[in-house]
């Protein structure tokens, strides 16, 4: 069984206690944390931006997973503190040029990632494949947290892995974004994913502390 990579999503962080959070996410041990990046035109929604990518570096040794979700990526990826160890995922319907942009990812000594919506075919990632460290399925559609699960999401998962391991990409991981809750976790693991980015349904959740809802997400998708 592979092991499973847990990327708490920071959007979905209390803004006004965030370095306590970040201490206590370094404490779980997380891997990544997941920093969503959006522009207002390739989603409707405004969250993180450079600044915050920066202050995070200077604040945690923890890497960080950098979704992004703007229009032509390949024209802004400079402005992004990128540091080796990091990762960094590219929209394929928001990129002018998505090997410019994963040459560039490359370069930084990062883990380049193609994301794809959920109405986007899973071929479509086929002539990347070289490029890449993996895929970022998404199981919502991007823009917003809270939302639920798109139906189809756990077949596509499948879909996805069948296809990287019929083209030999057995190492290429599948991370998945949107209602990752404990339960959609289990089953998103079942289906191929590696990597989960935990939100508002899982470690953020209203119910219970960071530590016990991402020791308790641990159990549930390790
Ligand atoms: C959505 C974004 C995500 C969310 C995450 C929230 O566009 O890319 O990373 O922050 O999905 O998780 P949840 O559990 O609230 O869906
Ligand atoms: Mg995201």
């Amino acid at each position: 069984m592979k092991r499973s990579y847990i990327c708490p999503s920071m959007m979905c962080a209390d803004m006004f206690c965030l370095g306590e959070a970040v201490k206590a996410l370094e404490k779980c041990g997380v891997d990544y944390l997941h920093i969503d990046i959006m522009d207002g035109v390739f989603v409707q929604n405004y969250t993180l931006g450079t600044d915050y990518i920066k202050n995070l570096h200077s604040f945690t040794d923890i890497p960080l997973d950098i979704h992004l979700m703007i229009t032509d990526p390949s024209d802004k990826l400079e402005r992004f503190d990128i540091k080796e160890n990091d990762l960094v995922s590219v929209h394929f319907e928001a990129s002018n040029d998505i090997s410019k942009c994963l040459d560039y990812i490359n370069s930084k000594g990062a883990g380049a990632i193609l994301a794809i919506n959920p109405k986007t075919p899973c071929d479509v990632v086929i002539p990347y494949l070289d490029k890449i460290k993996g895929v970022l399925v998404m199981t919502v559609n991007p823009g917003y947290a809270g939302q639920k699960l798109v139906e189809g999401s756990l077949e596509k998962i499948k879909e996805m892995r069948h296809l990287l391991d019929g083209a030999g990409y057995e190492n290429v991981f599948i991370e998945v974004d949107g209602n990752v809750s404990f339960e959609n976790g289990v089953l998103m693991k079942k289906a191929g994913a590696d990597m989960f980015v935990a939100g508002s349904s899982s470690v953020f959740t209203k119910q219970m502390m960071l530590n016990e809802a991402y020791s308790r997400f641990k159990d549930y998708v390790k």
